[in-house]
Protein backbone atom coordinates (compact mmCIF):
# COMPACT_ATOMS: atom_id res chain seq x y z
CA UNK A 1 0.00 0.00 0.00
CA UNK A 2 1.22 3.12 -0.73
CA UNK A 3 0.46 6.62 1.16
CA UNK A 4 -1.44 9.24 -0.66
CA UNK A 5 -2.29 12.90 0.20
CA UNK A 6 -5.17 12.78 1.73
CA UNK A 7 -7.94 15.25 0.19
CA UNK A 8 -8.82 18.23 2.35
CA UNK A 9 -12.35 18.45 3.48
CA UNK A 10 -12.36 22.06 2.70
CA UNK A 11 -10.89 24.73 -0.69
CA UNK A 12 -7.79 25.96 -0.16
CA UNK A 13 -9.28 29.34 -0.02
CA UNK A 14 -11.78 28.12 3.09
CA UNK A 15 -9.67 29.19 5.68
CA UNK A 16 -9.14 32.99 5.05
CA UNK A 17 -8.33 35.04 6.49
CA UNK A 18 -6.89 33.43 9.02
CA UNK A 19 -4.84 30.94 6.61
CA UNK A 20 -4.71 32.39 3.04
CA UNK A 21 -5.21 29.76 0.07
CA UNK A 22 -1.65 30.06 -1.24
CA UNK A 23 0.08 28.86 2.31
CA UNK A 24 -2.24 26.42 1.94
CA UNK A 25 -1.90 25.32 -1.09
CA UNK A 26 1.89 24.88 -0.85
CA UNK A 27 1.20 23.43 2.48
CA UNK A 28 -0.68 20.53 1.23
CA UNK A 29 0.13 19.74 -2.11
CA UNK A 30 4.21 20.18 -1.61
CA UNK A 31 5.27 19.85 1.69
CA UNK A 32 2.58 17.47 2.73
CA UNK A 33 3.16 15.53 -0.56
CA UNK A 34 6.83 15.46 0.17
CA UNK A 35 6.77 13.86 3.49
CA UNK A 36 4.35 11.21 1.76
CA UNK A 37 6.96 11.03 -0.98
CA UNK A 38 9.80 10.34 1.24
CA UNK A 39 7.71 7.66 3.36
CA UNK A 40 7.18 5.68 0.03
CA UNK A 41 10.55 5.69 -0.41
CA UNK A 42 11.57 4.40 2.66
CA UNK A 43 9.22 2.20 2.94
CA UNK A 44 10.12 0.67 -0.78
CA UNK A 45 13.37 -0.62 1.07
CA UNK A 46 10.87 -2.59 3.76
CA UNK A 47 7.97 -3.71 2.03
CA UNK A 48 6.47 -5.85 5.54
CA UNK A 49 5.77 -2.53 6.67
CA UNK A 50 3.48 -0.91 4.09
CA UNK A 51 0.63 -2.39 5.44
CA UNK A 52 1.24 -0.02 8.55
CA UNK A 53 -0.16 3.45 8.15
CA UNK A 54 1.77 6.30 9.30
CA UNK A 55 0.02 6.62 12.32
CA UNK A 56 1.08 2.78 13.68
CA UNK A 57 4.35 3.23 12.11
CA UNK A 58 5.09 6.66 14.44
CA UNK A 59 3.21 4.88 17.92
CA UNK A 60 5.97 2.30 17.71
CA UNK A 61 9.15 3.56 16.69
CA UNK A 62 11.55 1.00 18.38
CA UNK A 63 10.18 -1.42 16.57
CA UNK A 64 11.27 -0.43 13.27
CA UNK A 65 14.55 -1.41 11.46
CA UNK A 66 17.36 1.15 12.68
CA UNK A 67 18.06 2.45 8.95
CA UNK A 68 14.89 3.98 8.16
CA UNK A 69 13.92 4.81 11.28
CA UNK A 70 15.17 8.21 11.54
CA UNK A 71 13.34 8.62 8.26
CA UNK A 72 9.67 7.33 9.15
CA UNK A 73 9.84 9.32 12.58
CA UNK A 74 10.49 12.59 10.27
CA UNK A 75 8.57 11.63 7.20
CA UNK A 76 5.66 9.44 8.84
CA UNK A 77 5.73 12.19 11.16
CA UNK A 78 4.87 14.51 8.80
CA UNK A 79 2.27 12.60 6.71
CA UNK A 80 0.31 11.78 10.55
CA UNK A 81 0.58 15.37 12.11
CA UNK A 82 -0.33 17.22 8.54
CA UNK A 83 -3.35 14.74 7.98
CA UNK A 84 -4.41 15.13 11.53
CA UNK A 85 -3.70 19.09 11.00
CA UNK A 86 -5.89 19.54 8.10
CA UNK A 87 -8.83 17.15 9.79
CA UNK A 88 -9.15 19.68 13.01
CA UNK A 89 -9.60 22.61 11.19
CA UNK A 90 -12.61 24.39 9.52
CA UNK A 91 -13.89 27.77 7.86
CA UNK A 92 -13.54 30.60 10.49
CA UNK A 93 -16.24 31.15 13.12
CA UNK A 94 -16.85 34.93 15.02
CA UNK A 95 -16.41 33.81 18.59
CA UNK A 96 -15.16 29.82 18.03
CA UNK A 97 -15.03 28.28 21.43
CA UNK A 98 -15.86 24.79 22.47
CA UNK A 99 -18.92 23.90 23.56
CA UNK A 100 -19.98 19.66 25.03
CA UNK A 101 -17.64 17.53 26.89
CA UNK A 102 -14.17 18.81 25.31
CA UNK A 103 -14.98 22.14 27.04
CA UNK A 104 -15.97 21.18 30.62
CA UNK A 105 -12.80 18.99 30.31
CA UNK A 106 -10.85 22.15 29.55
CA UNK A 107 -12.39 24.33 31.90
CA UNK A 108 -11.84 21.43 34.16
CA UNK A 109 -7.79 21.11 33.44
CA UNK A 110 -7.11 24.47 33.14
CA UNK A 111 -9.61 26.61 34.59
CA UNK A 112 -10.89 28.15 32.11
CA UNK A 113 -10.89 28.84 28.39
CA UNK A 114 -8.98 31.62 28.36
CA UNK A 115 -6.53 30.06 30.78
CA UNK A 116 -6.33 27.02 28.38
CA UNK A 117 -6.04 29.39 25.62
CA UNK A 118 -3.41 31.07 26.74
CA UNK A 119 -1.19 28.17 27.85
CA UNK A 120 -1.02 26.25 24.72
CA UNK A 121 -0.29 29.89 22.91
CA UNK A 122 2.73 30.44 24.94
CA UNK A 123 3.67 26.56 24.56
CA UNK A 124 3.23 27.22 20.15
CA UNK A 125 5.19 30.75 20.46
CA UNK A 126 7.98 29.67 22.97
CA UNK A 127 8.66 26.12 20.69
CA UNK A 128 11.96 27.27 19.70
CA UNK A 129 12.24 26.32 15.79
CA UNK A 130 10.49 24.27 13.75
CA UNK A 131 8.10 21.95 15.36
CA UNK A 132 4.26 21.74 16.65
CA UNK A 133 2.21 22.83 19.90
CA UNK A 134 -0.09 19.62 20.98
CA UNK A 135 -3.26 19.38 23.35
CA UNK A 136 -3.05 15.61 23.94
CA UNK A 137 -5.11 13.36 26.24
CA UNK A 138 -3.62 10.05 27.70
CA UNK A 139 -5.14 7.52 30.86
CA UNK A 140 -7.85 10.64 30.67
CA UNK A 141 -5.72 13.34 31.34
CA UNK A 142 -5.66 16.85 29.08
CA UNK A 143 -2.32 18.30 28.70
CA UNK A 144 -0.15 21.08 26.51
CA UNK A 145 2.84 20.05 25.16
CA UNK A 146 5.20 20.67 22.28
CA UNK A 147 7.45 18.79 19.68
CA UNK A 148 10.31 19.32 17.84
CA UNK A 149 10.51 18.76 14.02
CA UNK A 150 7.72 16.58 13.09
CA UNK A 151 8.23 14.17 16.32
CA UNK A 152 4.12 13.24 17.28
CA UNK A 153 2.73 12.64 20.73
CA UNK A 154 1.78 8.91 19.55
CA UNK A 155 5.25 8.31 20.08
CA UNK A 156 4.67 9.41 23.40
CA UNK A 157 1.41 6.84 23.77
CA UNK A 158 -0.27 10.29 23.84
CA UNK A 159 -3.40 10.87 21.69
CA UNK A 160 -3.64 14.37 20.34
CA UNK A 161 -6.52 16.29 20.23
CA UNK A 162 -5.79 19.67 18.96
CA UNK A 163 -2.24 20.44 16.59
CA UNK A 164 -0.86 23.40 15.81
CA UNK A 165 2.20 23.58 12.96
CA UNK A 166 4.38 26.28 14.41
CA UNK A 167 7.05 25.33 11.22
CA UNK A 168 7.66 28.86 9.26
CA UNK A 169 6.24 27.58 6.36
CA UNK A 170 2.65 26.72 8.03
CA UNK A 171 2.07 30.95 8.28
CA UNK A 172 5.42 32.90 6.77
CA UNK A 173 3.81 33.90 3.83
CA UNK A 174 1.36 35.88 5.55
CA UNK A 175 2.30 36.38 9.11
CA UNK A 176 5.83 37.05 8.39
CA UNK A 177 7.89 36.76 11.75
CA UNK A 178 4.90 37.06 14.03
CA UNK A 179 4.28 33.78 15.05
CA UNK A 180 1.87 35.35 17.84
CA UNK A 181 -0.70 37.12 15.12
CA UNK A 182 -1.15 33.08 13.66
CA UNK A 183 -1.55 31.28 16.88
CA UNK A 184 -4.77 33.45 17.43
CA UNK A 185 -5.90 33.20 13.91
CA UNK A 186 -5.54 29.32 14.81
CA UNK A 187 -8.26 29.88 17.49
CA UNK A 188 -10.82 31.23 15.37
CA UNK A 189 -10.85 28.18 12.76
CA UNK A 190 -10.46 24.89 15.10
CA UNK A 191 -13.34 22.31 14.23
CA UNK A 192 -14.47 21.82 18.04
CA UNK A 193 -17.02 19.56 16.86
CA UNK A 194 -14.35 16.77 15.59
CA UNK A 195 -12.09 17.67 18.90
CA UNK A 196 -14.95 16.64 20.71
CA UNK A 197 -15.45 13.72 18.81
CA UNK A 198 -11.53 12.69 18.84
CA UNK A 199 -12.22 13.31 23.22
CA UNK A 200 -15.49 11.51 23.34
CA UNK A 201 -14.30 8.20 21.71
CA UNK A 202 -11.20 8.07 23.76
MN1 LIG B 1 3.79 21.81 7.97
Amino acid sequence: MKHELPKLPYAYDALEPYIDAKTMEIHHAKHHQTYIDKLNAALATHPELQEFSAEELISDLTSIPTDIQTTIRNHGGGHANHTFFWSILRPGQENNSPEGPIAEAITKSFSSFEKFKEQFSNTALNRFGSGWAWLVISNGILEILATANQDSPLSEGKTPLIGIDVWEHAYYLKYQNKRADYINAFFAIINWDKVNELYESQ
